[in-house]
């Protein structure tokens, strides 16, 4: 099989969530030579994004979503020692969970692969994790870093609760904060006062390593951390609503604050 074949074909069976199949064209791609990235970039993370598409448009619905993703995990976990293989010393902690009210992991666990294969120790709180959750792991590990990911708009929101949380615990000049997810744009992240934000997990890498730089210069001088302007923050204010057209035919998920 060529090359475009094998990568047509695991686009294909990622998109109608044929999990044997996916296992075993991501392991014949390997055998014959393909790297991780390629296989990731160029079949299962553009089939997924179809998957997404077909969402919107009402041609497919959760199940299919489902699957999809399933298969997608499964070739994940083949590929996870591939992209986590270093030699470097672990060069800083991060904290990572996808916030309360949203199940999407399989971005977040990319981006913890990146991070793991770059040299950081990643502590890895799961999905649906509560702003207590959070603050518990950062006050057991003492991470340098600590990443929230959101995959729905109606979920955005919690960085500014789990941003509150740490404000209120006292944490918050302790620890980097950075934020991710498909809907998350920089402006947001800058708005509820994130630290740092990345659009996909290798730009996280790269921004993690920017942001760690920078508090340990500025530790090193002793001065303090800079903080991102919090306006919004600072008055109460709560972030501007994210977009919701994403959101499918009226399957809108429950407003995560309305519980928190
Ligand atoms: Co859902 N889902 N889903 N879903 N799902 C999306 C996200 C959606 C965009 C589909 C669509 O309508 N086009 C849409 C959200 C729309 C919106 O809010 N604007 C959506 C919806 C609506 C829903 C439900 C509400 C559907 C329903 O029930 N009616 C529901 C919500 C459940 C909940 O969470 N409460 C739901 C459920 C599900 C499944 C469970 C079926 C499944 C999840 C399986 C799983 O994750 N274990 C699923 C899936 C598979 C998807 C799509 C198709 C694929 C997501 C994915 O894995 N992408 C997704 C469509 C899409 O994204 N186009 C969709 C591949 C992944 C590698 O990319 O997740 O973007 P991504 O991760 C990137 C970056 O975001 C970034 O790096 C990652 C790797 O490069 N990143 C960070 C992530 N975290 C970061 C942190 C950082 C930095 C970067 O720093 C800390």
């Amino acid at each position: 099989m060529t090359t475009d074949e094998l990568l047509g074909q695991l686009y294909d069976q990622t998109l109608v969530g044929n999990g044997p199949a996916v296992l075993e064209l991501t392991n014949q791609g390997l055998a014959q030579g393909l790297g991780p990235e390629t296989l990731l970039y160029e079949a299962l993370i553009p089939s997924l994004e179809e998957v997404g598409a077909r969402f919107e448009r009402g041609d497919f619905f959760v199940p299919e979503m489902l699957i999809a993703g399933k298969a997608m995990a499964g070739a994940l976990e083949i590929l996870r020692p591939l992209l986590a293989e270093t030699g470097v010393a672990t060069i800083g902690t991060i904290v990572m969970g996808t916030v309360k009210g949203d199940v999407h992991d399989i971005g977040k666990n990319l981006v913890n692969i990146m991070f793991e294969g770059a040299g950081f120790q990643v502590i890895d709180l799961g999905v649906q994790v509560a702003p207590e959750k959070f603050v518990a792991a950062i006050k057991e590990h003492q991470p340098d870093i600590v990443g929230f990911s959101a995959f729905l708009t109606t979920t955005m929101p919690m960085f500014k609760a789990n941003i509150n949380a740490l404000q209120k615990s006292g944490l918050r000049d302790q620890v980097i904060v950075m934020v991710g997810g498909a809907p998350v744009t920089q402006e947001y992240a800058d708005v509820v006062g994130a630290d740092g934000y990345a659009a996909d997990a290798s730009a996280a890498v790269v921004r993690a390593k920017e942001l760690l730089a920078q508090r340990r210069a500025l530790l090193a001088r002793g001065d303090d951390p800079p903080r991102p302007p919090r306006e919004g923050i600072a008055r109460g204010d709560d972030p501007p609503r994210p977009p919701r057209e994403g959101i499918a035919r009226g399957t809108t998920p429950p407003d995560p604050l309305a519980r928190a």
